[in-house]
């Protein structure tokens, strides 16, 4: 019998292409060589690793399973794996290079214009520019479609008005996302751009979630934007609603990478701690925790690569990508606090990743459409009944 490897149980990677493997190596040795070694500083002080953002550009990471021009055109598995291996370094990384490509870039080349599309796009592909998506209000998070910010037409452009929160990117943005009411109550997707006046970008700090991701809020009061600010195609709230369905297919995958750092470091730990003369991994119960982690991480593991293939043959519906993100991010939580129960007192500390890793899963959880709204929305789809209000 051939030895199994204990991180890839079932041989997921032979359902790989070449060309993925070499992404998710290539991806490996990138968050290895160049996140791993400066993750916890930016972590203890609360700081997104910006000087990376240039290198994502370099590597081709940014709107990489895209259409447009300076995207590298990989497929959606091959994007999944990048995402995998950038989030086993740590989310935050991860929802950076998520909102890049399937909430800035994504709605650009498909709302956008192709003046839009060429002023924006290969920038944002470099890294040398930074995008942001506000669609969360103060009062409005599950329920976007009651969002108060309104966009008022005059004879030169639009008149935005109101709050965004908990925005990722939101104080380092050059460009920024923006959904808002206009005529007859209908949500509009507008370009607002760093420095226009009525516009302002802040952080929010002390969090204990994503440290080393941004995350702020976009005020805009009685901000003029020009008639060409307006994503011309995209109308209602169907289109805000289609950007997420991009960006929860990517979190399905990123967290498996999470999951897969702690099980790691949970294994590994088990295996030279020693307790009562004998590695703690000798022990019935804690041999139940590892294999309880390496189910759960084989089966999203499986559900990712089918996901990936039915949306690379355009077959995907959102309530699959609801089921992925709802389920491998719930398992990925508890995969890392299993994590951390194992390696003791230490996995209190930021010297292992598992900590790290739960706390980031916690945000996870929440954004992109919480896991209970995820619930309703399978709900919804098997029983033909919306629970939602
Ligand atoms: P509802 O009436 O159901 O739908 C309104 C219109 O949208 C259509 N639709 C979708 N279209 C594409 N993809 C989807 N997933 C869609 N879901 C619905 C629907 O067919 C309808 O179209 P039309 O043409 O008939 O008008 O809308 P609702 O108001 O009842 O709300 C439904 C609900 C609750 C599912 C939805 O609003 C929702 O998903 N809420 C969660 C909000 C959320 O996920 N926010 C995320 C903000 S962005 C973020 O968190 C980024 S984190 C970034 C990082 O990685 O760092
Ligand atoms: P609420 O909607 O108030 O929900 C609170 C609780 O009530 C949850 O448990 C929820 O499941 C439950 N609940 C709500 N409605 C129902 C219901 N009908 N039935 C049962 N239970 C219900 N947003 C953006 O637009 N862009 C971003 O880039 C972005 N980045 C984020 C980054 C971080 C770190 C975080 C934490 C959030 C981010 N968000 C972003 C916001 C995120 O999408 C919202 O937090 C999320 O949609 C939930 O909204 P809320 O926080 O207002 O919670």
């Amino acid at each position: 019998m051939p030895p199994i490897d204990a991180s890839d149980i079932y041989r997921v990677s032979e359902l790989l292409t070449n060309e993925e493997r070499m992404v998710r190596d290539a991806a490996r040795t990138f968050v290895d060589k160049e996140l791993m070694p400066i993750v916890r500083e930016h972590w203890r002080a609360g700081t997104f690793p910006i000087a990376l953002v240039p290198r994502l550009g370099e590597l081709g990471y940014l709107g990489s399973n895209l259409d447009g021009p300076g995207c590298a055109g990989l497929g959606d598995v091959g994007y999944g794996v990048l995402n995998q291996e950038i989030e086993r370094g740590d989310s935050g990384l991860r929802s950076f290079v998520s909102v890049q490509t399937s909430l800035v870039m994504y709605p650009i080349l498909t709302f956008g214009s192709e003046a839009q599309i060429e002023r924006w796009i290969p920038e944002l592909a470099a890294g040398r520019k930074i995008g942001c998506f506000g669609l969360t209000e103060p009062d409005y998070g599950s329920d976007p479609g009651n969002m108060v910010t309104r966009a008022r037409q005059t004879d030169n452009g639009w008149v935005l008005h109101g709050a965004k929160t908990w925005i990722t990117n939101a104080s380092i943005a050059d460009v920024a996302v923006v959904w808002a009411k206009a005529d007859e109550e209908r949500v509009r997707g507008f370009l607002v751009e760093k420095g226009t006046p009525g516009f302002s970008q802040r952080e929010i700090r002390h969090k204990w979630s994503l440290r080393a991701s941004d995350t702020g809020e976009l005020l805009f009061d009685e901000c003029e934007v020009p008639a060409d600010a307006i994503l011309p195609q995209a109308s209602g709230l169907r289109s805000p609603l289609q950007c997420l369905n991009q960006a929860r297919y990517g979190i399905a995958w990123g967290v498996t990478g999470a999951a897969l750092a702690c099980y790691e470091e949970a294994r590994e730990y088990a295996g030279t701690r020693i307790q009562f003369g004998r590695p703690i991994a000798s022990f019935q119960l804690v041999q139940q925790k590892l294999a309880q982690m390496a189910t759960e991480i084989t089966k999203s593991q499986l559900m990712n690569v089918r996901l990936g293939r039915l949306k690379e043959e355009r077959r995907v519906s959102p309530v699959q990508v609801s089921l992925a993100k709802r389920n491998n991010v719930w398992e990925a939580l508890k995969i890392a606090r299993k994590a951390r129960d194992i390696l003791g007192a230490n996995g209190i500390t930021d010297e292992y990743c598992a900590g790290r890793h739960m706390l980031n899963l916690e945000s996870v959880h929440t954004y992109e459409g919480t896991h209970d709204i995820h619930t309703l929305i399978i709900g919804n789809a098997i029983t033909g009944h919306e629970a939602f209000s």
